[in-house]
């Protein structure tokens, strides 16, 4: 049975005086019980500590491996560079919007790419074939296409636990395209919210200009599925704690200690994204507007310490804790301290009674990937624990918020709303607080940390072993049938469409040119004495003269009005008779439509024009395409033309010319037995439907969309096929 690899920049584990380790229930490690899964698991991560000050590193790996653990060591250096650095400094800001404390550095840069790789490497170590890794959280965004590049035979799913931030403030970060390059190696990215997809999706099309569905896209001959699973807590955690014997006394001091007093909790790690000194603002706030309640209420700040020694994080340590004090020391008086401040982490049973008897819980973070504490302080409201039930205050900024519409909520930095909803809380008459809690709890105790594993595990199963992952390796036994072909004698034309087929689109069309193994593999295949080749592209004659004559292999161009017979001579026409009256009056609207449309333009080719957009806004470009379409589909509908929408083109072309006729032309003049074309866009497909008679005929379609081919695959399986047939060639020549 397959392996379950858990990656994570820290493991989940204790070291023990002695020198042992055992396993903690951390939020992952204890979702992953939840889960109860059956397969073997391994974790990978870091041990915690300086690489140099281990003494024998074999032996610990040694000692952990037999608890389920790979570590990863990091020197110092790459605690400062990757950790402290790169994640800690540069991503995690960004990520919560938070673009003025974000910081760059190239050194950050080449250390986390370097720890990446280490990860990568680990992982390497442990997997076999088949086994699935799940890589959690932005420290770790380039591993999944690290490990593409040393094995193709893992499942490897991504998890991002905070915001995926707008595509505007993403395009800030200079390795932007790295980063986003390094996910795409994984089959299942996974985001807690909608809104953190749709900031991913928008940031694949401004930064690497591809377009995706919503749940997915193709990428590098496998399919990357993208899914919203939002986070759950750990119920059977604190379900567990709860029956505790432990509970239940500090259940009891809780209660004496407050003596009749109201509650309201907050707990989370004291991290500047978590608005904590917004927070103080509003306590102060409704302490000053509601004088009547300032001895009966009691904040409790839970602040668990974070990311200590960084001058940030210590700063912000300083300034909660003079807040506090100026506080208390206006609002408070001999017996009563309204606000209690602790800097430190409770077991989870303290936890737990914290959240059975507050009265209310404000969870007012100014950007939060989920947010967990607002989910188990609901869980821990219990009838059997406390007369009324709690109030949550949620921001709206939280992940949480999505599923959460009961709770009050509000804008972090809305001072006045924030110290309102504290009033509204207070107030708050019980039926209606039931009727909000209970329609919470319901959902959560079944969406708990369990669940939410499962689920992303099963849409990990499930994609690898979908069909079209394994679209590139088909092209493998297609290339040594029609080897086969031709090692029978059998005459053979390839007919290639060249841009999405040969080559990947690219920002400037004119510097699409073959990459530097291309023309020799053309060349080769057209050298066989039962090969022809034949490049069918839309493109004009002067680039596919300049980049792919004298290769042996025939051109044709405009999408079959020109072509040049082997490569060498002449432009000649394939039907000298086509009607081209009809351009003046499209010209003139293209032109118009790219005056409206900044970074459009329009090519005109002889028997055809072209409006690119492929510079413009993707999103505007795309809307202007569509309307375009509409008007020149009635323009058109008395010329003889066709309208064509293609990759961020639209083409009108006269009706005269197709590249399937221009192939069927070839075939004929040929003699061909077999054949194979390929394409990827609509004009392709008049290649692709052909059906010549007494011709064994092939079909292939590059990248996604409607076709009638019998193939599928995408530019890294088409060139698979070629040199896979180059190579059957080569082991065995034809029979002459
Ligand atoms: C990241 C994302 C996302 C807190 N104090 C104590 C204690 N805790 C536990 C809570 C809770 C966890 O820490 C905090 O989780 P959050 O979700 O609130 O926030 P982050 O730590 O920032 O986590 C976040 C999460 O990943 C999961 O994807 O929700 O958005 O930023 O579970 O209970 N636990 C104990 N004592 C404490 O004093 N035992």
């Amino acid at each position: 049975m397959s392996k379950l690899i858990m990656v994570s920049n820290r493991l989940p584990f204790h070291i023990e005086r002695d020198g042992s380790t055992h396993r903690t229930t951390g939020g992952l490690a204890s979702a992953l019980e939840g889960a109860a899964l059956e397969n073997e698991q391994i974790w990978v991560g870091w041990p915690g500590g300086v690489e140099e000050d281990f003494e024998d590193l074999e032996q610990v790996r040694a000692g952990m491996l037999t608890s389920g653990m790979a570590p990863v060591f990091l020197t110092k250096q790459d605690l400062d560079g990757f950790y402290e650095g790169y994640a800690n400094s540069t991503l995690w800001p960004l990520l919560h919007y938070m673009v003025e404390r974000t910081k760059f550095s190239n050194d950050w840069w080449e250390s986390y790419r370097r720890v990446n790789q280490k990860f990568a490497e680990v992982i390497m170590e442990v997997a076999d074939e088949g086994d699935q890794v799940w890589i959690h959280d932005y420290h770790l965004f380039l591993v999944p296409s690290m490990l593409r590049g040393l094995d193709q035979g893992l499942r490897v799913g991504f998890f991002l636990h905070t915001p995926f931030c707008s595509s505007e403030i993403f395009r800030v970060l200079p390795d932007r395209a790295k980063i986003l390059e390094g996910v795409l190696g994984a089959d299942v990215i996974g985001f807690h919210a909608y809104s953190y997809l749709r900031h991913f999706r928008s940031s694949l099309l401004r930064v690497l200009g591809r377009e995706t569905e919503m749940e997915g896209l193709w990428h590098d001959g496998r399919e990357v599925r993208m899914g919203v699973y939002p986070i759950g807590h750990n119920h059977a955690g604190f379900d567990q704690a709860m029956k505790s014997p432990d509970f239940l006394e500090i259940l009891e001091s809780h209660r004496k200690d407050l003596a009749g007093k109201r509650m309201i909790l907050n707990v989370e790690r004291l991290d500047y994204t978590k608005g904590l000194p917004e927070k103080l603002a509003a306590m102060r706030r409704f302490l000053e507007q509601n004088p009547d309640k300032r001895d009966d209420v009691l904040f409790v700040l839970i602040a668990v310490p974070s990311r200590q020694g960084v001058q940030e994080y210590d700063t912000l340590t300083e300034e909660v804790q003079r807040e506090v004090g100026a506080i208390n020391g206006e609002f408070g008086k001999v017996g009563h301290t309204p606000v209690q401040f602790f800097h430190r982490g409770f077991p989870i049973a303290n936890l737990a009674a914290f959240y059975a008897t507050a009265e209310v819980c404000l969870v007012t973070p100014l950007r939060d990937g989920m947010n967990l504490v607002a989910k188990e302080f609901l869980d821990c409201q219990r009838p059997e624990f406390s007369t009324r039930p709690g109030v949550l205050i949620l921001s709206e900024f939280a992940g949480a918020a999505n599923e959460l519409p009961q709770a009050i909520q509000v804008n972090p930095h809305d001072v006045d709303e924030v110290a309102t909803a504290l009033n509204r809380a207070l107030e708050m008459p019980d039926d209606e607080r039931h009727k909000r809690i209970e329609a919470m709890q319901s959902r959560l105790r079944l969406q708990d940390s369990g669940a939410w594993a499962r689920r992303f595990l099963k849409d990990l199963d499930n994609v690898s072993q979908r069909e079209d992952r394994i679209v590139v390796m088909k092209m493998k036994p297609l290339a040594a049938e029609v080897a086969g072909h031709v090692r029978a004698g059998r005459k053979l034309g390839l007919f290639l469409d060249y841009d999405g087929t040969l080559r990947d689109f690219v920002e400037v069309p004119d510097l699409a040119v073959p990459d530097p193994e291309l023309p020799g593999l053309l060349r080769e295949l057209a050298e066989h004495p039962k090969i022809s080749v034949a490049l069918v592209s839309g493109r004009a004659p002067e680039f596919m003269e300049r980049y792919l004559s004298g290769l042996g292999v025939t051109l044709v161009a405009e999408h079959g009005y020109r072509w040049m017979d082997r490569g060498q001579g002449e432009w000649e026409l394939f039907n000298p008779h086509v009607n081209t009256e009809w351009k003046a009056a499209i010209r003139e609207h293209l032109e118009q439509a790219s005056l409206l449309t900044p970074g459009t333009h329009v090519e005109e080719k002889q028997s055809a024009l072209v409006w690119h957009y492929r510079k413009a806004d993707p999103e505007f470009g795309l809307w202007r395409a569509r309307g375009l379409l509409e008007e020149l589909t009635s323009m058109a509908a008395n010329l003889p033309v066709t309208v064509h929408h293609g990759q961020k083109i639209v083409e009108i072309s006269s009706l005269q010319v197709s590249k399937g006729e221009a192939v069927d032309h070839l075939m004929r003049l040929w003699g061909t037995e077999v054949a194979l074309v390929a394409g990827d866009d609509q004009t392709d497909e008049t290649m692709i439907t052909l059906s010549p008679e007494g011709v064994k005929f092939f079909s292939v379609k590059v990248g996604k969309g409607p076709t009638r081919a019998a193939y599928r695959t995408d530019i890294t399986g088409m060139r698979v096929f070629l040199d896979e047939l180059r190579a059957n060639l080569r082991n065995s020549p034809a029979v002459q």
